[in-house]
C-alpha cells in the first residue's frame, strides 16, 4: 500500500495550552528547545499567542487563547494542555486535503493561502480522533519564520542545549473502546497508511489491566501513529484513565528520538523533568534478556533507561511523568539501534510503573 499523496514528514505539533509564555519557558529551560518565532499581541495577533520551539528536526508550536471564547481557550478548558494538531509537511496541501476528504475524511480547514513578503504559505486540515486536527502544510513557496504573522526570534542557546533531541519518532493516540479499528481504518482508507504492528491485549497486559494498539505508518516510514484503546482487566486501564481526564480521545505520548539517550536523560533529569521509575530488579540479568548491548548498563540503570531487542537490533527508551496536572500527555525519549519496534519487551515493566502512578493518583 502506498500513500494517496506525497508526504515529507512531520512539520510540527501544535500544543494548546493555558499559558504559552510559561510553557515556552518549560520547553526551553527543561527540554532544551529554542524559541525561533513568535506571534502575539506585540505582533498584532489579538486572539492568540504562539511560540515556535525548535530542536533538531523537532518543531513544537505552543498556542494559547487570549480571550475565553477562543476555540483554543475552550479546548484547554475541556482537555487541559496537550497536543491539538498533528501537522504534516506535504508538497501540495490542496492535493492532500482533496485526496483525504474524497476518501471520507471530515474536512476541518479548507485549503488556505497566506502571503507575506516571504512568499506563500499554504495549509488545510481534516479531523482526526477526538478533537485532534491533522493539518497539511506546504511551505515550498515560503521562506519566512514559520508562517505569515510570526516574527523570528533569535534567542540565546537554551540552558540545557545538550538535550540533543533530534526528531519526532512517533505520536500516539488514545481512543475509546472500538476506536482502534475505526481509526486504523481511517488512516488506511483516507491517507493510504498501512499497519506496521498490532499489539493485542495479551501482549500488553499486567496482572491488573490491558490495552490494545495498532501502529499505522505512511509509505516513507516517517510518520508513525500508534493508536491505543483500553481493554478489559481487573482494574482501570491507563487508557481509560487518560480518556476520563482528557475528556475523550486525544494524544497520549510523543516519542522524541535522540542519538545519545544517556546525555539526553541526564540533562532532562538535571533540569527537573520527572520520569517513571524503573525497579532496580529490571537490570538484573538485563544482558541475559536482551543480549549484548553496546551501552554502559550501570549508566542505564542509574537513569532508569529501558532496553528492548527485536530481529533488527535494539532500542533504548524511557517515559516521563505526565507533563500537566491531569494524567494525560507524556513524552517518551527513544534511541534506536536498528530496532524498529516500540519496546514490546518493556510493556509489562512500563505498565506496572504506570499502574504504580495510577494508584498514587487514586485511579486504579
Ligand atoms: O508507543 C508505544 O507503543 C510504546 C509503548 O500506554 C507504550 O511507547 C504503549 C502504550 C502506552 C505507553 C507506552
Ligand atoms: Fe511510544
Amino acid at each position: 500500500m502506498s500513500d494517496f499523496f506525497p508526504i515529507k514528514g512531520f512539520d510540527h505539533l501544535e500544543f494548546y495550552v493555558g499559558n504559552a509564555k510559561q510553557a515556552a519557558f518549560y520547553y526551553s529551560k527543561c527540554f532544551g528547545f529554542t524559541n525561533t518565532a513568535y506571534r502575539g499581541l506585540e505582533t498584532g495577533s489579538r486572539e492568540t499567542a504562539s511560540y515556535v520551539m525548535e530542536q533538531g528536526d523537532i518543531r513544537f508550536v505552543l498556542s494559547t487563547g487570549i480571550n475565553p471564547d477562543h476555540p483554543i481557550s475552550k479546548s484547554v478548558l475541556k482537555h487541559g494542555d496537550g497536543v491539538a494538531v498533528i501537522a504534516i509537511e506535504v508538497p501540495d496541501a490542496v492535493d492532500a486535503y482533496k485526496a483525504t476528504v474524497e476518501r471520507g475524511a471530515e474536512a476541518a480547514i479548507a485549503p488556505t493561502e497566506e502571503e507575506d513578503g516571504r512568499g506563500i504559505f499554504r495549509y488545510a486540515a481534516i479531523h482526526g480522533y477526538g478533537d485532534v486536527l491533522i493539518k497539511f502544510i506546504d511551505r515550498s513557496d515560503y521562506s519566512g519564520a514559520f508562517a505569515p504573522g510570526f516574527e523570528p526570534r533569535y534567542s540565546d542557546r537554551p540552558l540545557s542545549y545538550e538535550t540533543k533531541l533530534k526528531a519526532i519518532d512517533h505520536v500516539v493516540g488514545n481512543v475509546e473502546v472500538g476506536g482502534m479499528e475505526r481509526w486504523a481504518k481511517f488512516f488506511a482508507d483516507t491517507m493510504g497508511f498501512s499497519l506496521l504492528v498490532h499489539f493485542d491485549e495479551k501482549t500488553i497486559s499486567t496482572e491488573y489491566s490491558a490495552l490494545m494498539s495498532k501502529v499505522m505508518q505512511d509509505g516513507t516510514g516517517k510518520i508513525k501513529l500508534p493508536i491505543n484503546e483500553p481493554a478489559g482487566g481487573k482494574r482501570k486501564s491507563q487508557i481509560q484513565e487518560y480518556l476520563e481526564y482528557h475528556c475523550g480521545p486525544g494524544i497520549q505520548h510523543v516519542a522524541l528520538a535522540t542519538d545519545d539517550i544517556i546525555a539526553t536523560v541526564a540533562h532532562l533529569k538535571a533540569a527537573g523533568v520527572e520520569f517513571l521509575d524503573t525497579p532496580k530488579t529490571y537490570y538484573e540479568n538485563l544482558e541475559k534478556r536482551v543480549g549484548k548491548i553496546d551501552e554502559p548498563v550501570d549508566k542505564l540503570a542509574e537513569l532508569g533507561i529501558l532496553v528492548d531487542r527485536d530481529e533488527e537490533g535494539y532500542l533504548l527508551q524511557i517515559f516521563t511523568q505526565p507533563v500537566q496536572d491531569r494524567p494525560t500527555l507524556f513524552f517518551e525519549i527513544i534511541e534506536r539501534h536498528g530496532a524498529q519496534g516500540f519496546g514490546e519487551g518493556n510493556f509489562k515493566a512500563l505498565f506496572e510503573a504506570i499502574e504504580r502512578e495510577q494508584a498514587m493518583r487514586g485511579n486504579l
